[in-house]
């Protein structure tokens, strides 16, 4: 089965920060467990280099939009191996297989009738490239999200009849109450649709970085039809010469933060409907990272506020994975958060060093002193067994709903309990009793096998350290059905566990 999942593509206007990281953390996470599963993954991210976001910042810094977009998406494409994010593809809404299929598809939206050209007058942000309703302006016709003043545009623009698919976005969504994750921002895009959709510019004419409307050359396409385009047209041209359209399409998953809800819920089924291509799956919206900005105060992470936390120097200090681990742990997936050194801190001493890795390596040196460095041949506990029953099935559920803090949850509920387990049976006491040689290999066993389970199950999360971990274990199996309890074997020999969470530097 195919299994299609894409991350937004981000603008090329600024360096890349720990929000982008974030989605793109969280995609390959979705995309590691579907591989788990059997599933050919197909994961896509890139970047969005036209339009005004990226031509204003080219002329503030003096360089062509060009010169600016190769150099930022540079540093997005060599993000992504940096955090082990596992993408099939990097687009670039600059690569000239996108271009033309852009071309192609909006003038089939233009011959099926979608298209007229008229007057726009209104409020504008330049930096979220979204012409602003009424609903969506700040106090003093300022932009809610980057905090700057909203440009008054008046402009003749191609638009698109966004208003003649109202009946048709209701129906979606009274239809799929889980085309839109979580209910709060299906909710929230159903009142959008609701509140009675407005036609959309569809071209600009006052700007020429973007794609040539083929119809009038001398407008671009808005770039946000250029951009949400980006999902189908990859699949075109990303494996050179083999078409993927069909294999792929409709994508299973688009994840996306809250601030792009809008152009995501709205106006790209609407946008696909008009094209006449099948509609995705699903969109999971999930929240903001926040951080506290100089003064003390709470917001959203934006490199225009200037409170970002650099995803490369926390990969430094800690390692990817503990970055990977406390986006999700330290912030519910869904909703907005507060993320922040001292709190990543915290959890990499008490959770990552001492309760996952401190297991992981007593067991390995028990193992190592009290078994001769084999794994016990013999049955595990039946009780610790019951504790780890369904996990993998569970975990998978959760997934399948882009639930990915609540699964994480349930699976570090495991470590906890195999902590409770090595304190219950204490094996360094087991070992000065000759009686509870049994015991002591039944207990070795079992916690052997539930740290192997469960790291299975965590190998989306924090791919290097599981896979050393599994490599000392000596079952290196990632598919999900190895991640049951009980279906490894004891009688294999362990090996070295380097360190695995080791202090800071
Ligand atoms: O909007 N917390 O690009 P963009 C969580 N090019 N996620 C965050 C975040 C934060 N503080 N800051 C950014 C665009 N993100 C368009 C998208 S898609 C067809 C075009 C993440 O560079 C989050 O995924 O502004 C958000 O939706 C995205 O970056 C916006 O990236």
């Amino acid at each position: 089965m195919a299994f299609y999942i894409t991350t937004p593509i981000y603008y090329v206007n600024a360096a890349p920060h720990l929000g982008h990281a974030y989605t793109a953390i969280a995609a390959d996470v979705m995309a590691r467990h579907q591989r788990q599963r059997g599933e050919d993954v197909f994961f896509l991210t890139g970047t969005d280099e036209h339009g005004e976001p990226v031509a204003l910042a080219a002329e503030r810094e003096g360089v062509s939009p060009q010169e600016l977009a190769d150099r930022n998406a540079e540093r997005f494409r060599a993000l992504m191996p940096q955090l082990d994010v596992s993408n099939d593809y990097f687009i670039r809404t600059t690569d000239e297989g996108h271009k033309v299929r852009v071309q192609e598809i909006l003038q089939r939206v233009h011959d099926n009738g979608h298209v007229y050209k008229g007057m726009y007058e209104g409020w504008y942000c330049p930096r979220c490239a979204d012409f602003k309703t009424d609903a969506e302006i700040g106090p003093d016709n300022t932009c809610p999200i980057h905090r700057i003043p909203l440009d008054r545009e008046r402009e003749e623009n191609w638009f698109f009849r966004l208003s003649t698919f109202q009946e048709q976005l209701e129906q979606l969504y009274d239809g799929q109450s889980d085309f839109v994750l979580p209910k709060v921002r299906f909710n929230e895009a159903r009142s959008f649709i609701a509140g009675g959709l407005q036609d959309v510019s569809l071209s600009r004419a006052k700007l020429n970085w973007g794609v040539p409307v083929p119809w009038d050359p001398e407008h671009v396409f808005y770039v946000w039809f250029d951009a949400l385009l980006n999902y189908y047209t990859a699949l075109s041209f990303a494996h050179d010469g083999t078409d993927e359209t069909d294999k792929f399409w409709p994508a299973d998953f688009h994840v996306i933060g809250k601030d792009i809800l809008k152009f995501h819920a709205v106006f790209w089924p609407a946008m696909l409907l008009a094209a006449d291509i099948p509609l995705p799956e699903h969109l999971f919206i999930h929240g903001f990272l926040l951080m506290k900005d100089a003064s003390g105060e709470e917001h959203k992470m934006s490199k225009s506020l200037g409170n970002v936390l650099d995803p490369f120097e926390v990969m430094d200090q800690f390692g990817t994975d503990a970055l990977r681990y406390y986006c999700f742990r330290e912030v519910s997936f869904g909703l907005d958060g507060s993320v922040s050194t001292t709190t990543f801190g915290e959890r990499y001493t008490s959770e990552l060093a001492n309760e996952y890795g401190n297991l992981a390596s007593r067991t390995l040196n028990m193992i190592g002193r009290y078994c001769d460095g084999k794994v016990p041949d013999v049955a595990v506990e039946p009780q610790l067994a019951a504790d780890f029953d369904g996990l993998p099935a569970e975990v998978a559920a959760l997934l399948d709903r882009a639930e990915i803090t609540q699964a994480l949850d349930r699976i570090w509920a495991r470590v906890r309990r195999l902590n409770r387990y090595v304190e219950e049976k204490a094996p360094w006491k087991l070992a000065k009793d000759p009686d509870a040689a049994a015991e002591l290999q039944t207990t070795l066993r079992s916690l052997a096998e539930g740290l192997r389970a469960l790291t299975v199950l965590l190998s989306p999360y924090m791919p290097e350290s599981t896979g050393k971990l599994l490599a000392a274990l000596g079952d290196e199996r990632l598919e999900l059905s190895a991640a049951e309890f009980g279906d490894g074997s004891g009688g294999g020999s362990i090996g070295e566990l380097p360190p695995l969470f080791p202090k800071p530097q």
